[in-house]
């Protein structure tokens, strides 16, 4: 490298190391795979989806004492299930966790990919980034086992049958 080139490959690590959050905001945290598109993902950086429209949903959950008030698009909206795209999702989370999700719970319950818990952005060990919550206080019929199973945290990719 010359000494022009090493200079600005210099600053250029500087600015990644220097905007390390800011740069880390702009990473792709999530992937759908649509079989209606083929095989290129659609990816979603956090203010990518922070930018749709933001539900909250206020309800008590298995993992978490009280209610806990959650906030981020609705799973529907991330998805954009027009067209009669899909029938079920498959969700494959940062651990390898995987739930098989009927795309019709997500039109009977409009479950969210939260992005926050009560008020502050989820981290990987607090079950974040993504965490598909459902309003389980609004529908007794869905407190149960089979949609625990579907809660899936560290969401990292969906792929739509
Ligand atoms: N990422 C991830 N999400 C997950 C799981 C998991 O292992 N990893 N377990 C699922 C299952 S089967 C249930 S019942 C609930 C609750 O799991 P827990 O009782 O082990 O906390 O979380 C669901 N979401
Ligand atoms: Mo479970």
């Amino acid at each position: 490298m010359g000494g022009l080139a090493k200079t600005v490959f210099a600053l250029f690590v500087c600015l990644l190391m220097a905007g390390g959050g800011a740069f880390a905001q702009g990473s792709t945290i999530l992937s759908v795979f649509r079989d209606c598109d083929g095989p290129q993902p659609h990816e979603f950086n956090r203010s990518g989806l922070s930018s749709l429209d933001q539900v909250t949903i206020e309800t008590s959950t298995p993992w978490i004492s009280g209610r806990t008030r959650f906030e981020g698009p609705l799973l529907l909206d991330v998805l954009d299930l027009t067209g009669g795209c899909g029938e079920e999702l498959e969700v494959i989370a940062l651990n390898g966790f995987r739930a098989r999700i009927p795309v019709s719970d997500i039109h009977n319950y409009k479950p969210i990919l939260a992005l926050k818990e009560n008020g502050r952005f989820m981290k990987v060990r607090n079950r974040g980034p993504l965490f598909i919550v459902f309003p389980f206080d609004d529908y007794p019929s869905i407190n149960n086992e089979i949609y625990f199973s579907r809660s899936v945290w560290q969401v990292r990719e969906i792929h739509v049958h």
